[in-house]
């Protein structure tokens, strides 16, 4: 058994490196600038089988291990945070229809999100629940063959770009959102269904972040995930295993910004000499640079244990999704500083990066939220978690 990344992990991230170095760092500071989704980066990175790296080959995905996504992931955010979204987002939307879904509804929708030609989004929060996703209030109401949606949702990741979306309703109001409600597969072009406004947003403003609007959308039944009142556990299912992929991207972020102070500092010059001589900066860098190892080493053993199917996973995604977001707000802040004065004005990337770093403390779950799920597995391990009220 070995534990380190194997030979073919690291040809990936050079190719992937290459790739991101030539193809989007020189559109980061743009897509940035005009809050524009990046259409071109979408092509390249579908032309390149980047965004099918979670599918089986037999519905045209690379199927890549755990460890590799998180290095496809990693690369592209040390480009660009915004674009590295795309194969995050391509996964988390599908990720209710690999846990719950059919073999028809794989058969349907994964070729398309496979090679890139749709997009998904994943449709969970809505104005007044984010970290308690058990307030949801959109209803998915019965009507002969097919459900009939109506309500709304916030915060959601590229719902104004997709052409599907894994979306969870109340299909039992009465029981609430922890065993009333279901999850379901929704095509955009359905009727009812709009997109009415976008959020201004501090970081990663490429990426659109959509209201979405459901005014009686009919749902085929066999559209539906699982059964009805499946929805909670979907959902958590779900993140348990896509926060990896945002400890992944802070993971890059922090990577790009520690490369940028290097090579910023070793052309700088301050009292006769490069600013990267001094010991004040280097010891600076050598806490970015460990900080950001161990962050990836942590996300890669998650990644292993969402392999192997792990009873413990939530514990290891939520740490690696807590280690990796925190560190990567304090890289980029350092980076800044290591820059001075060039840090805080957007000739250089790192006010960037800095800025999109942050999101990665909220989304997906807050960082407490992550301790929430963290506890609670330790908890369990101790053998000393709380037991449910009789
Ligand atoms: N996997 C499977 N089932 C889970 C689960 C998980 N990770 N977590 C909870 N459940 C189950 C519980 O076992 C319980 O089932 P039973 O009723 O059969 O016992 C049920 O779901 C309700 O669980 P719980 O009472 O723990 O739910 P809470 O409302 O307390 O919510 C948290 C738990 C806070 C962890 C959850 O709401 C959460 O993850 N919130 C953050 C949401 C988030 O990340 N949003 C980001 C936006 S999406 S990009």
């Amino acid at each position: 058994m070995t534990y380190l990344p194997s030979a073919d992990h690291d040809d990936l991230r050079s190719v992937v490196r290459e790739l991101a170095e030539e193809r989007i760092v020189p559109r980061a500071a743009e897509i940035d600038q005009r809050a524009e989704f990046p259409w071109d980066l979408k092509e390249l990175l579908a032309g390149q089988d980047l965004l099918g790296t979670c599918f089986e080959e037999r519905h045209g995905g690379t199927a890549l291990d755990g460890v590799a996504q998180c290095i496809v992931v990693e690369e592209i955010a040390r480009a660009d945070a915004t674009t590295s979204l795309i194969p995050i987002v391509q996964k988390l939307g599908s990720l209710p229809i690999l846990l719950a879904g059919n073999d028809e509804q794989k058969d349907r929708y994964f070729p398309r999100l496979a090679s890139g030609e749709w997009l998904i989004a994943f449709g969970l929060t809505e104005a007044a629940a984010g970290s308690d996703v058990s307030a949801n209030r959109m209803r998915a109401k019965r009507d002969g063959d097919s459900y009939l949606l109506r309500g709304s949702k916030r915060f959601i990741t590229h719902g104004s770009v997709a052409n599907v979306l894994t979306v969870f309703a109340l299909t039992d109001p009465d029981a609430g959102g922890r065993k009333g409600m279901s999850a379901f597969i929704v095509e955009t072009d359905t009727p009812g269904f709009s997109s009415p406004r976008l959020e201004h947003k501090m970081g990663i403003r490429g990426s659109p972040t959509a209201e979405l609007n459901f005014d009686d959308v009919r749902v085929p039944a066999a559209n539906r995930l699982g059964d009805e009142g499946d929805g909670f556990k979907i959902a958590m299912a779900t993140l348990d295993r896509s926060r990896l992929g945002i400890a992944a991207q802070a993971v890059g972020i922090a990577q790009g910004a520690l490369d940028a102070a290097v090579a910023y500092a070793a052309e700088r010059a301050q009292f006769g000499q490069r600013v990267v001589d001094f010991q004040g900066i280097q010891f600076m860098l050598a806490d970015m640079a460990s900080g950001t190892e161990a962050a990836r080493q942590l996300t890669y053993a998650a990644a292993a244990r969402v392999d192997a199917n792990a009873t413990d996973l939530p514990y290891w995604t939520s740490s690696a999704k807590l280690v990796a977001g925190d560190t990567a707000m304090r890289v980029t802040t350092d980076a800044v500083q290591v820059l001075g004065g060039y840090g805080y004005i957007n000739e250089y990337p790192v006010e960037r990066m800095m800025r999109d770093a942050k999101i990665t403390q909220l989304y997906e779950g807050t960082q407490q939220i992550q301790r929430l799920v963290i506890a609670r597995q330790v908890l369990q391990r101790a053998g000393v978690a709380k037991r449910a009220s009789s």
